[in-house]
């Protein structure tokens, strides 16, 4: 037995590859005190005996903090599923792990940024002033956001994934790379502002442009007030960034902030600058040099200034009394000033009015541009001209038909302009044997484009009228239109790529609602999408009777009109306005979020009619966030006044892809009424029991936490609101603000008469 026994150990000591003096290959022992010899780890091995260690296969590698008992691992794979989102110049990152993590626990993520498409056609790294958030290197969530980045430039992230061997390998780096094009920016806020000359009533102030202008800087607006008297606070605009402020106070200290504008909108306020006038008895100047300019300046502003009033309170314009006013736009313009306290004297001018009259006739007053009608034009070809440019037909390649528009067919190409490197194309055509009218229509929607220029809008490259066919060159948006992409693309994208869509679109609808250009046909058959998921309005035609849009259908008025996309006044009596275009968007939305759905199905244009006019709605479509869908009944407000205003919608989907966690609360599925349309009730006027129960019965039950926090916790407190108190509380949309005050009003006037016990 005692033989037997020995053999026994003997046998298992084979087996572990050790035997009492040494391990044999293909196992180890580390220390000479183990044991026994342990067999060598996954991916490495030993061919000698008596090993203290085993040694990495080739492409595998061990951390020195590895212990020897350790698999030999090698770098990750690549990141997988990278997508983007860009807002203005942030750009979000999200992806998903890579497939192979290399064996090992410690993977982290790193971005490099590249900045391309400089004239070289090289990329070049993106220098210090980008910021990530929350880190560029260790990242060990898989999302990260990139922000001030320059506006408009093209950008690709290379996100890398690395673990604790990646620094050992030679082997190439392992990355996804995303392409992403910035977007249009508002301007940084201006950081240097100077006194300059200092008299009892007036102060001269200069000031640098901003760091990050972001676009063309259209004008400054300068914003004052006496110190400790805020509310009642000044505006100038000006185009030069240096002005004298006039009509002050002797003696009296005043706080100015001064902010840019490009077409992006208005950048943030400056801080607040402190400048005092001097004393009544001194005259006295920090500058007597400036004096003679400013004193020259000062007189044309005031002439001009003169001749702007004389001209708006001649009202409107016709076309053939403008030429002098038209000049005016070339000429430095005189700052309009108004005052919040005072109301508008003649030379205060009301920002509607200052819309309105331009309006009216061509004139293009100071630093807000507006969509000039090309009917007001009476030679089309004029007006063509004006905003196109006429493009050789030589430098343009025709490759393939992509669709078929109402004038002619509509192809892809390529451009090539001389001096600029070629780039495709989309070109519609006009088809031989128009009459004059159709060349009219065609060439109208060339005249309304080339007066946009906003990333969200399609851009016009010019056209062909000095040969046939004539042409429209636009830019080319490789996915087409967005209804299409998106049925083919059911179910593809998460939801902050849809909603980067519709912000995309809000963002063009804001633009064009500034403009003072009202759509019309907004639809997702008219959004156009590119490589890089950025979505852009299209679709201008002149005449908007929608003869080119198969939605489109005659109403009882005769008018032509996508029903299932238009707001009901626009319907009813043809009342089309920036808010009926925000119908429409809230249309859209209801597509994008259902992947192209038919809106209303089936139902006839009468049955939608009707049951819009009843008070139902389009239910909430499927996996769709409570807070989108909430965006879409508010679009749908039969008081069109009530309706967000497209700017409200712009920054509320930034917040909400800035905080993707609220959009993880869905539309509850027991709620939802799929193929029914949800009854949209009109403004509670029953007696309430409680706040929830008034705020859920108006539409506006998002706010009853804020309300309740906020110690407005029974119908009694509720009556107090005021409208400050609900700006306090954060409701901001002032769609919302008058759906609470109308009904507490509305519930105020019953409680007079009796009838409801608040
Ligand atoms: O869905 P689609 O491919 O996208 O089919 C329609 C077709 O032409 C008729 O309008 C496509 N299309 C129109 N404009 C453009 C453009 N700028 N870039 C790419 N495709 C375009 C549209």
């Amino acid at each position: 037995t005692d033989d037997q026994s020995r053999m026994n150990i003997c046998w298992k000591n084979l087996v572990s590859g050790s035997s009492l003096a040494v391990c044999r290959p293909g196992f180890f022992k580390a220390s000479p005190q183990s044991p026994s010899c342990s067999k060598c780890p996954p991916h490495s091995y030993t061919h000698e005996e008596a090993s203290t260690s085993c040694l990495c296969e080739e492409h595998y590698f061990r951390r020195e903090s590895d212990p020897p008992t350790m698999a030999c691992t090698r770098p990750p794979s690549a990141p997988r599923n990278a997508i983007s989102n860009v807002n203005e110049t942030s750009v979000f990152l999200e992806w998903i792990p890579p497939a192979d993590t290399g064996g090992r626990k410690d993977v982290s993520y790193y971005i490099a940024c590249k900045k391309c498409g400089s004239p070289s056609g090289l990329c070049e790294a993106c220098g210090s002033h980008v910021r990530y958030l929350p880190q560029q290197i260790g990242l060990k969530n898989t999302s990260v956001m990139m922000v001030d980045l320059l506006a408009h430039t093209n950008y690709t992230f290379e996100i890398e994934a690395v673990n604790g061997v990646s620094d050992q390998s030679p082997a190439a780096r392992q990355y996804v790379a995303v392409n992403v094009t910035t977007n249009q920016a508002a301007p940084s806020p201006i950081s240097i502002v100077k006194k300059g000359k200092i008299a009892k009533n007036s102060i001269s102030l200069s000031w640098q442009e901003p760091d990050r202008p972001n676009g063309i800087i259209l004008e400054y607006e300068i914003k004052y007030f006496e110190k400790d008297q805020e509310t009642s606070y000044t505006i100038i605009k000006s185009k030069k960034t240096k002005i004298t402020v006039n009509g002050l106070k002797p003696a009296s200290t005043y706080i100015f902030q001064i902010r840019a504008r490009t077409a992006a909108g208005y950048g943030g306020f400056s801080r607040r600058f402190e400048f005092e006038t001097s004393p009544v008895s001194v005259a006295a100047s920090s500058d007597q040099s400036q004096i003679p300019i400013i004193a020259v300046s000062v007189t044309v502003g005031v002439i001009l200034l003169a001749v702007v009033i004389g001209f708006l309170l001649s009202g409107s314009c016709c076309n053939h009394d403008c030429g002098w006013a038209s000049s005016l736009r070339a000429v430095a313009y005189p700052s309009l000033i108004w005052s919040v306290r005072c109301g508008y004297s003649k030379a205060k001018q009301d920002p509607e009015e200052e819309k309105m009259h331009f309006h009216n006739g061509h004139i293009k007053l100071p630093g807000l541009r507006t969509y000039i009608d090309p009917h007001t034009y009476e030679d089309p070809n004029q007006a063509v001209h004006e905003f196109a440019k006429e493009i050789e037909a030589s430098c343009i390649t025709i490759e393939r038909v992509i669709g078929a528009g109402e004038f002619g067919e509509v192809c892809s190409g390529r451009l090539k302009l001389p001096g600029k490197r070629e780039f495709p194309v989309a070109i519609k055509t006009l088809k031989v044997g128009y009459t004059e009218k159709q060349r009219r229509d065609f060439l109208g929607e060339a005249s309304i484009m080339g007066q946009f220029d906003h990333p969200n809008i399609i851009h016009l490259e010019g056209v062909v009228t000095k040969s046939k066919p004539v042409m429209i060159v636009t830019e080319y948006m490789e996915n087409g239109s967005l209804d299409t992409f998106l049925k083919k693309n059911d179910g593809q994208f998460t939801v902050i790529q849809l909603v980067g869509m519709l912000r995309g679109i809000a963002s063009g609808m804001k633009y064009l609602s500034d403009m003072g250009y009202v759509h019309r046909d907004l639809a997702a058959r008219n959004i156009l999408i590119n490589s890089n998921l950025v979505c852009k309005v299209s679709d201008f035609g002149l005449s908007r009777v929608l003869e080119d849009d198969p939605e489109a259908a005659y109403t009882t008025r005769g008018g032509k009109i996508p029903i299932r996309w238009t707001a009901p006044e626009a319907i009813a009596f043809r009342k089309f306005t920036s808010a009926s275009d925000v119908w429409s968007y809230g249309i859209v939305m209801w597509e994008v979020v259902s992947y192209g759905e038919r809106p209303y199905w089936e139902m006839t244009n009468q049955d939608v009619i009707k049951a819009v006019e009843e008070g139902y709605r389009l239910p909430n479509p499927m996996d769709c966030p409570a807070a989108l869908y909430q965006l879409m009944l508010d679009c749908w407000q039969k008081d069109r006044n009530s309706r967000p205003k497209f700017d409200e919608i712009v920054s509320m989907l930034d917040k909400l892809i800035r905080n993707p966690s609220s959009l993880k609360t869905l539309v509850n599925a027991s709620s939802r009424v799929s193929n029914l349309l949800v009854e949209h009730s009109p403004l509670g006027s029953g007696a309430y029991r409680s706040v929830g129960e008034w705020l859920e019965a108006i539409k506006m039950g998002r706010y009853t936490e804020i309300f309740m926090e906020n110690g407005y916790s029974s119908m009694d407190a509720v009556a107090q609101v005021t409208l400050e108190d609900l700006r306090r509380l954060g409701v901001t949309l002032v769609g919302h603000q008058k759906k609470i005050m109308s009904s507490l009003q509305e519930m105020k006037v019953q409680l007079v008469n009796g009838m409801v016990p608040l």
